[in-house]
């Protein structure tokens, strides 16, 4: 056990700066954290925070082995309490991926769970076990004070159309001006109990799913991994009010709906049902709001913007739309220059989204030029979706500016991550990657490869394997087709377009 505590940073959690404070008050029984059957009230939580954050407030910056459990979210609420910036790496990520994040990001510590094997890509990184211990002392060293809301407090790594992923920095203003944006536009209370099966690496899971709870003093139960009986579970007997998912999980819900009164019924007594990261088919839509007659709300933001608009609570949800700026968050839409606005509110006029506001990321790591690249001169940030506006200001999402962007099960991935693996692969000559519409993964991932030997060209599995062992599982090719040769323009470009199965 640390002898040493810190003090909770006042400015992300007051409900845990309370529980500390006074230990034995009601704000210190009130839950805080459910995984399965293990439990942090808010005092247990400060307690056992607070004390690792003593432990790494010297380290320059943590790596967290986010796996889905109760460790991450006390290592990533510690990290946040000592003002240490954590980068959450996936634990199914391979080994070039995970090279690739730990070379760029330099952590000098590693948190992980007690027993849990960590790769050999880690190897060579300090690691330290976060044991949760709710014995800790409430109170200890004095305060460092809250650290400037510049700071950044997490480093996630999102994919670009080529390249391996990049490390967008989140200060620490975005994370609570966004959770609180978001308790505006949801009515969202400590007295709401949220729901999910969301991965801990990402914003969704992490800083809305886990963070976001937190920050109003309210609870999570995460479910570990998505499975429908969870949901039921929660949202019935166990009185959970809020759902988050992509729409994956929201097309798998609709799929069960028919065979699954439990459910049904479940969802709703749900208060809210807030789908994200991806476009939600209007079809599922549908049939959840004609099974239990509650509508999901989407919401749409990005690593490097948090969130950026959302049908309110209080507003008429719509299908097919992501509703209207949150507060504080500007947004335009721009013609093909990237710099002239379009000012048609007519559901037709499309455009590029962009934004401004606290909610932004500082910059992409390391990476001047592509942070650079990322801004317009006055300060807006290039989403690359394109959208139109009905004329009360409810925004639609209608595409992608880049082809080379896969959104699949609600990861972005991008194309040329995938086409490097695969010609790491010796049967391999060509490649040329494409997303094809999916309605379980909103799309699939699609590899067109010219084999190096066409008596025995790698099959799929083999493929599949070979990409998810370097990079990620969800990166992996589902359908691969096999080509004499790529079709490439005069210049000696693939076209993707002339990727077609017929
Ligand atoms: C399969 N598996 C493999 C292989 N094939 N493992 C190794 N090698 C292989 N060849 C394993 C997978 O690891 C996984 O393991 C299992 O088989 C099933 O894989 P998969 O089909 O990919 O998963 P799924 O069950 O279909 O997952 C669907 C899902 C998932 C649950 C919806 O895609 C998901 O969690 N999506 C959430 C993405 C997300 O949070 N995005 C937010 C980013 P195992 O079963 O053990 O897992 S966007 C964001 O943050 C912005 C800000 C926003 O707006 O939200
Ligand atoms: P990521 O880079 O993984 O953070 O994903 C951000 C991207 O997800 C955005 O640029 C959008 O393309 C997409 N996205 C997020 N939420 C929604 C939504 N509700 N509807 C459509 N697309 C969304």
């Amino acid at each position: 056990m640390s002898p040493l505590s810190l003090d909770l940073s006042p400015d992300l959690f007051p409900a845990l700066t309370e529980a500390q404070a006074d230990p034995d008050g009601p704000g210190a029984h009130r839950p805080a954290l459910r995984f399965g059957d293990r439990s942090l009230t808010y005092g247990e939580l400060a307690a056992t925070a607070s004390a690792l954050a003593a432990r790494v407030a010297e380290a320059g910056r943590i790596a967290v082995w986010a796996t889905p459990t109760l460790e991450t979210a006390v290592a990533v609420v510690a990290a946040l309490v000592a003002g240490v910036p954590a980068v959450p790496l996936n634990p199914k990520s391979g080994e070039s991926e995970l090279g690739h994040i730990v070379s760029d990001s330099a952590p000098t510590l590693v948190l992980a769970a007690q027993g849990t094997q960590l790769p050999p890509a880690l190897a060579a990184l300090e690691r330290l076990d976060i044991d949760i211990d709710t014995s800790a002392p409430a109170a200890g060293l004095p305060s460092p004070g809250a650290p400037d809301p510049g700071t950044p407090a997490l480093i996630v790594y999102t994919s670009g159309t080529t390249g391996p992923p990049k490390g967008a920095v989140i200060p620490r203003r975005a994370i609570a001006t966004t959770l609180d944006a978001l308790a505006d536009a949801w009515q969202w209370t400590g007295d709401d109990v949220l729901v999910h099966g969301l991965p801990l690496f990402h914003v969704h899971g992490l800083i809305l799913g886990i963070l976001g709870p937190l920050r109003r003093g309210g609870s999570v139960r995460h479910l570990g991994r998505f499975e429908t009986a969870g949901v039921t579970r929660e949202l019935g007997e166990g009185g959970a009010t809020m759902l988050f998912g992509v729409p994956t999980m929201y097309h798998r819900i609709a799929e069960t709906l028919p065979d699954d009164p439990a459910l049904a019924k479940a969802l709703s007594r749900a208060r809210l049902l807030v789908s994200g990261s991806a476009a939600l088919p209007v079809h599922d839509h549908e049939r959840i709001a004609q099974a239990t007659g509650r509508r999901v709300i989407e919401r749409y933001g990005m690593t490097e913007t948090l969130m950026n608009t959302s049908v309110r609570a209080d507003g008429e949800p719509r299908a097919g739309t992501v509703g209207v700026p949150l507060p504080g968050v500007e947004l335009r839409l721009t013609e093909e220059d990237g710099t002239t606005a379009v000012e048609a509110y007519d559901g037709e006029t499309v455009g590029e989204i962009q934004v401004r506001g606290p909610n932004l990321f500082t910059e992409y790591l390391n990476r001047p030029e592509a942070t650079a690249a990322a801004f317009t001169e006055d300060g807006w940030f290039r989403t690359g979706d394109m959208a139109v506006r009905d004329p009360d200001g409810y925004v639609r999402i209608v595409g992608r500016k880049a082809t080379d962007l896969i959104k699949s099960g609600g990861y972005k991935i991008g194309a040329g991550e995938i086409e490097n693996a695969l010609l790491e692969h010796p049967g391999v000559r060509e490649a040329a990657v494409t997303g094809e519409p999916d309605a379980d993964l909103g799309e699939r991932i699609v590899a067109w490869i010219v084999p190096a030997d066409f008596q025995s060209p790698p099959t799929v599995d083999e493929l599949a394997d070979h990409v998810a062992r370097r990079l990620a599982p969800h990166k992996r090719p589902r359908v691969v087709h096999h080509l004499d040769a790529l079709p490439r323009n005069d210049m000696g470009k693939i076209m993707k377009r002339a990727l077609t199965h017929d």
